[in-house]
């Protein structure tokens, strides 16, 4: 009796175990990666954050099924650093011969050529790499002129990515053009392109001229050449047949990234979509959101984000994919109201009460809280469950983790700003795996946040600086950005940065101080001497 019961009890644990040995093998093929990066999406801007006037289920997908860390940043408050810091494992302001701040439609490509970046790491360990959507790190090498009639190259190709389709820099720069595999699409030779920056070389009407033509009246500096009824920031001529339209971006973002999925489901593949939403100019498809909703303009292209994201998850889903792969959702920095167009944004968000910045202190270009923090949702359902944490993670980190999950080796001197969260991500209440994070706003202002404690030293700038050609540096909002006094903060008690306490606590605004000198922050005029 005992024999026979022992019999069938081993036996019921053959398909017990048959099952586990399968499972674990199929988790040890490296997971996909896919990295989804808004931009200028908020802290307060999606559902899954506390969102009420603006719905967002699909980014909420992401949220439900995996991590959602509450103190995500970006280690800049504007686009260029960031995503320099995300795809190199550095922050941007360690590279001192390439010019990182916001990066005009024909300036060079901000990152060395054959470096090991994150999209490069993972292709030497075979995995395929792509990006579509915004780029805005530079194209071609400085020397000679870009030329949008050939091969524009360096670009995304030299650093890692096998497959590309991007534009070059923002919607609101020319040239308007997607470039696939570094070549604009749809050119036609007899009408060549021109981009220039400096003089007016525009074949269509300037926004200064026509207003009239225009969807929405923007500033002096976004008052260059029209494209499609939205004057834009530099002059562009010719390529006529190849300038987007700015309802069509999201579609092609959806189609291009699923033709990624469907071409690379067989191995191993890392993703970068870089999706336009909620930057300036916003223009919504009303064949994707409708009418306008509560929220505004600003409110339907964060819906239009949010589609984009749903069509992602379902082709994953589709395709069997979803279970292995690792699904960064994020923003490149925090949000921003009125970015140079009239388009109403702050009205109807105050109408409705929805604040982007989620009850966060400042907004993009700023170096408090409201321009860093930002969404940040790590989904893997294979390996990692579903939960909510509270510890510090960084854009560099994808780097470091992605490398901890490919197999891939780091060598000395290449991410050092990046950690592997793979700990925190496996169980929520892991010791934190960040302890510090150095934050960067334009004008040369720097933050570091250790634990609860945020130090800003105040920095010489008269002026704000830093923001892109054109820009007028008396604007009243990058003023805002400037900070003329060192600031001390305790995020957990004062989550808003209102009450400084630099006064009150000069033993932590001195630790702070050298801890961010040793980090390699130059030149900021408010850093207590040694
Ligand atoms: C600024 C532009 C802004 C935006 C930004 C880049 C102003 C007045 N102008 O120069 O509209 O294009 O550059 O944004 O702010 S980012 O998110 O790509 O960094
Ligand atoms: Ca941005």
């Amino acid at each position: 009796m005992k024999q026979i019961s022992i019999f069938v009890f081993a036996f019921a644990l053959v398909p017990l175990f048959g099952l586990k040995a399968a499972e674990s093998s199929k988790t040890k093929t490296p997971p996909n990666i896919l990295v989804i990066m808004a931009d200028d999406l908020g802290y307060g801007d999606l559902s899954c954050y506390g969102a009420k006037a603006v719905p967002t289920p699909n980014v909420d997908r992401i949220a439900a099924k995996g991590v959602r860390f509450t103190n995500g940043y970006a280690p800049a408050s504007t686009c260029t650093p960031s995503r320099y810091a995300m795809l190199t494992g550095d922050y941007a302001w360690r590279q001192t011969a390439k010019q990182t701040t916001i990066l005009d439609g024909d300036a060079p490509l901000a990152i060395e050529p054959g470096s090991l970046t994150l999209p490069e790491m993972l292709r030497r360990s075979g995995y395929a790499t792509g990006i579509v959507g915004k780029w805005h790190l530079g194209l071609g090498d400085g020397k000679t002129p870009l030329n949008f009639n050939s091969e524009v190259s360096p670009g995304p190709r030299q650093i890692g990515f096998d497959y590309s389709i991007i534009i070059p820099a923002t919607v609101d720069r020319v040239p308007s053009v997607w470039l696939e595999n570094d070549r604009v699409v749809g050119l036609d030779p007899a009408d060549p392109i021109s981009v220039s920056y400096k003089n007016n070389i525009s074949d269509t009407p300037l926004g200064t001229e026509r207003p009239d033509l225009l969807m929405q009246q923007a500033d002096k500096q976004h008052s260059n050449s029209i494209i499609h009824g939205i004057s834009r920031i530099g002059y562009m001529k010719g390529g006529h047949s190849a300038r987007f339209k700015d309802e069509d971006l999201p579609h092609t973002v959806v189609d291009k990234t699923v033709a990624f999925l469907e071409k690379n489901q067989g191995k191993p593949f890392f993703l970068y979509v870089g999706l336009f939403e909620p930057h300036v100019p916003r223009v919504a498809d009303p064949r994707i959101v409708g009418p306008t909703g509560k929220a505004g303009i600003r409110g339907d292209v964060i819906r239009q984000m949010d589609w984009q994201t749903g069509k992602i998850l379902d082709a994953l889903e589709r395709l069997n994919l979803d279970q292995n792969t690792l699904i960064v959702f994020t923003s490149d920095n925090g949000p921003i109201f009125f970015d140079g167009y009239e388009d109403n944004a702050k009205a109807d968000a105050d109408a409705v009460g929805h604040d982007p910045a989620g009850g966060l202190r400042g907004f993009k270009y700023a170096a408090y809280e409201g321009g860093t923090r930002v969404p940040f949702l790590i989904s893997w359902p294979a390996q990692v469950k579903p939960a909510v944490s509270d510890r510090m993670i960084s854009l560099t980190d994808i780097m470091a983790t992605s490398a901890e999950i490919s197999g891939a080796k780091i060598p000395d001197g290449v991410a050092r700003d990046s950690l592997n969260q793979m700990p925190v991500l496996r169980n929520a209440k892991a010791n934190a795996v960040r302890d510090s994070v150095v934050l960067n706003g334009i004008s040369g202002a720097y933050a570091i946040r250790q634990g609860d404690w945020k130090f800003i030293p105040a920095n010489a700038a008269k002026q704000a600086n830093g923001m892109g050609s054109g820009a007028n540096p008396d604007d009243p909002r990058f003023a805002a950005a400037i900070v003329r006094e060192s600031l001390l903060y305790n995020l957990a008690d004062d989550p808003a940065e209102a009450k400084n306490l630099a006064t009150v606590y000069p033993d932590k605004v001195k630790e702070l101080s050298s801890l961010l000198k040793k980090t390699g922050v130059r030149n900021v005029s408010g850093l207590a001497a040694d």
